[in-house]
């Protein structure tokens, strides 16, 4: 890693808010790859995940979280408390809010939790592009929330990326001096097999009814490197029969579907082709088990 320039300045951004409002998209345009997986369905992120963006003056460390929600089971209890010690563990915090909606119950329990705590808060108003003609009753109740606690506020699109200039500007404004933690090439500390696995996920939670893609985890068994091509051998863990029935479909046609919509992201992720062989195997319960959780890979 080189050493930074003099007045260069470095730091680690959380990205904390309810699910759905935008944060992995957020990050994605961020760091201008796609490296987080996003979808309409909430808990889509599962694992704290850092996005990397390097300019000449700064390099910005985000931390995508899971949606802070209730918990219901031991998965959930787990994604509470990690988007708690990324609270305690970043220099700024990004408090991403939809503004397509008024300001409710989640997100001022969000809010609650971030006063008690010492790091500093920009609120960022999300998806402006979608918002209604007359939205300031929307705004008005974001500015109070913000003029309550004395935070920022910053309004963007993370869609269309309107706005994100000026995020950009006022998050490197609250940072302070600091070195490279990253390799200024690098967009994330994730392993590209990692990706690999979350573009499968992220393809069976577009493809497959509500009641499978919770219940996912997925393992890269292998990827093997020719010079023509890149071989990806994943399984994709679930806890009943009832839903490998559904994720393999009818004569295969449900695995096919997710198999070839997801090895065009890898191809993408990787710029090669890529051959992907995927296997379904029934694995009760592991949402219960943290010894599974950690096995397959999620910090518990
Ligand atoms: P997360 O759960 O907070 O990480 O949210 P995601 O990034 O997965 O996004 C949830 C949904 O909101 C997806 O369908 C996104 O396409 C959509 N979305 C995110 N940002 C914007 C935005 O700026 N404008 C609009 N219209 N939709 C957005
Ligand atoms: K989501
Ligand atoms: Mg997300």
């Amino acid at each position: 890693i080189p050493q930074a320039p003099p007045e260069f300045k470095s730091g680690f951004i959380g990205i904390i808010g309810r699910p759905n409002v935008g944060k992995s998209t957020l990050m994605n345009q961020l760091v201008g790859q796609k490296i987080a997986i996003t979808s309409p369905v909430a808990q889509t992120t599962r694992n704290r995940l850092r996005g990397i963006l390097t300019t000449p003056e700064a390099q910005l460390i985000f931390v995508d979280t899971p949606g802070i929600h209730k918990p219901h089971h031991q998965l959930g209890e787990v994604l509470v408390q990690n988007a708690k010690i990324a609270i305690e563990s970043v220099d700024v915090v990004l408090f991403v809010v939809d503004g397509t909606v008024a300001c409710g119950a989640g997100d001022r329990f969000i809010a609650e939790l971030l006063s008690r705590s010492q790091t500093p808060v920009i609120l960022g108003l999300n998806k402006v592009d979608q918002q209604p003609t007359d939205s300031q009753q929307i705004d008005d109740s974001y500015t109070h929330l913000a003029e309550l606690y004395q935070w920022q506020t910053v309004k963007f699109s993370a869609k269309t990326g309107l706005g994100l200039p000026e995020l950009q500007n006022l998050l490197i404004e609250n940072l302070d001096n600091g070195p490279f933690y990253y390799p200024p090439d690098l967009v994330t500390d994730q392993p590209e097999r990692f990706i690999m696995g979350e573009l499968i996920r992220e393809q069976i939670l577009l493809l497959t009814r509500e009641e499978v893609p919770h219940s996912v985890a997925i393992a890269i068994d292998l990827v093997e490197e020719t010079p023509s091509i890149t071989r990806v051998l994943a399984t994709i863990n679930v806890e009943r029969d009832s839903q490998k029935g559904i994720l393999i479909g009818k004569g295969g046609s449900m695995l096919k579907a997710i198999g070839s919509a997801a090895r065009e992201q890898i191809q993408k992720l990787i710029s090669g082709k890529v051959y992907l062989e995927l296997f379904v195997k029934v694995q009760p319960k592991w949402r219960q088990s943290r010894v599974s959780l950690a096995e397959l890979g999620y910090r518990v």
